[in-house]
């Protein structure tokens, strides 16, 4: 990978542990915290972070850390990118806030027009924006609902889509995210995911795409979907790459019955997967589509964009929010966006999907731990499973996390079951720490249960 980026060039593009990962000042923090902050929200790996920069994280400990997990796919253009960093500073200067609805103002409309060319499809677009995912997700309902006539939406099995009331429905997984938080909202309907892995007899995405239609057909009635809302590679519920077609399948089923293929890129765009979004792999035109995350290097962002026709059918003040594209963010949007063109980080997502694909593969190969390697891009994952079957081991999968973790390097876990560990470097990181990372992961999972 020839695009590094070492941002601020104090903090050396290196791991070095120099204390217990966490160390003491963070264990100090982590006491501090414990009788200020609601134990619901909780965190992966208690290191407080002082620093950070590229591909490293800096603790308060002086330790430095590889960052696989990206803040769970934000800052593909690394920690604090410098044109980031540039545009936000500029902007906190100029002004903070006005609110759009009452004062607009330029990189509002700027960032509408980047999402409206770099989305997938070639039709005229209108994009709004939103603080977080799951808002974003919860317009797109809006939108699909109004713009439709029709109330029901179809989402699928092991899907995420945010923790707000809206969104928890249509998310699958009960613990952690929705257990005692009912009553959900209505007209929500789930409908089975094409899983390769766990559904070996349909790895035929067609095939798996009927399925789910016909599931839809007789149990909701093609006439009352507003929406088909999927995540292109389903993030939170395990990397679950769905067989080639399935999409296509749904989105062309959509278009035959007046509902709306609505793409969840959240996760999966920005770059990320190895082009701009993950839909244009197979070639699939979704009517709106959903951002988050790798748009704005790190602040608070989210859009819709979609069809103008279906878009503009909100009357005027039917979407916003105070914060909504908010003026740093949108700053911070542009620096962001600049950058992922400046140092094409699609192809840089594709060379870092070369090589963690076919080191993971190897591990597939060398440890029976390992049941499944699969993703895209810079999007990459183990699923982890009692050695000779497809039974998931989601002890092995904390244990391989905690072990790295102890030794420098940021991976993330997920899945329905919780035994998938993934990868979302910074698309920035150089060959070496990459690398390296790898090593200490491939360690890990080795030497499990040695
Ligand atoms: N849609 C596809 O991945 C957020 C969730 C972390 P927000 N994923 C990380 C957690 O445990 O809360 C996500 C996503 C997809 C929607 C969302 C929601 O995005 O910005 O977290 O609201």
């Amino acid at each position: 990978m020839a695009t590094t980026v070492d941002g601020d060039a104090s903090i050396p593009q290196r791991r070095r542990l120099v204390t217990a990962v966490p160390g003491p000042r963070s264990r100090q923090l982590e006491q501090r915290r414990s009788s200020a902050v609601a134990s619901g929200v909780s965190s992966m790996l208690p290191l407080y972070v002082a620093q950070a920069s590229g591909a490293v994280l800096v603790d308060v400990d002086g330790n430095s850390l590889i960052d696989l997990g990206s803040g769970i796919a934000v800052v593909g253009v690394g920690h604090a990118a410098p044109r980031v960093v540039e545009a936000v500073e500029t902007q906190v200067r100029a002004f903070t806030h006005t609110c759009f609805m009452v004062t607009p103002y330029e990189s509002y409309v700027a960032v509408c027009e980047e999402l409206n060319s770099l989305t997938p499809g070639s039709h005229a677009k209108r994009s709004a924006l939103f603080n977080s995912g799951a808002e974003a997700v919860e317009n797109a309902v809006k939108i699909a609902r109004h713009a439709t006539g029709r109330q029901a939406v179809v989402v699928f099995d092991h899907a995420y889509h945010g923790r707000t009331n809206l969104t928890m429905a249509l998310t699958a997984k009960n613990m952690p995210y929705k257990d005692r938080f009912g009553p959900f909202a209505p007209e929500i309907y789930r409908a089975p995911m094409s899983y390769p892995f766990r559904d070996p007899e349909l790895m035929n995405g067609e095939a798996a795409a009927e399925r789910a239609i016909a599931m839809i057909e007789s149990q909701v009635g093609a006439l009352n979907v507003a929406c088909v809302l999927v995540e292109p590679i389903q993030g939170e519920g395990g990397f679950v790459v769905p067989a080639p077609g399935f999409l296509a399948s749904l989105a062309s089923w959509c278009t035959a019955h007046g509902a709306l293929f609505v793409a969840d890129e959240i996760q999966t765009g920005f770059a990320r997967t190895g082009d701009w979004f993950a839909c244009e792999h197979e070639g699939v035109v979704p009517d709106l589509i959903t951002t988050a995350k790798g748009i704005a290097g790190g602040l608070p962002l989210a859009g819709v964009t979609g069809r103008a026709e279906i878009m503009d059918s909100v009357h005027a003040g039917g979407l916003g929010g105070t914060y909504g594209g908010n003026p740093v963010a949108c700053a911070a949007a542009l620096g962001s966006i600049a950058t992922m063109r400046e140092l094409d980080l699609p192809g840089a997502a594709r060379r870092i999907g070369a090589v963690v694909g076919e080191r993971l593969a190897k591990l597939k190969v060398s440890s029976p731990l390992v049941g499944d390697s699969r993703g895209r891009g810079a999007m990459q994952a183990i699923e982890l499973v009692r050695p000779g079957t497809r039974e998931p081991d989601a002890g092995a999968a904390r244990a391989v996390a905690d072990r790295c973790h102890a030794e420098g390097v940021v991976v993330l876990t997920c899945g329905t079951y919780g035994n998938v560990i993934r990868l979302l470097p910074p698309l920035v990181i150089s060959d070496g720490l990459l690398a390296e990372g790898l090593d200490v992961l491939a360690g890990a999972v080795e030497s499990h249960g040695s």
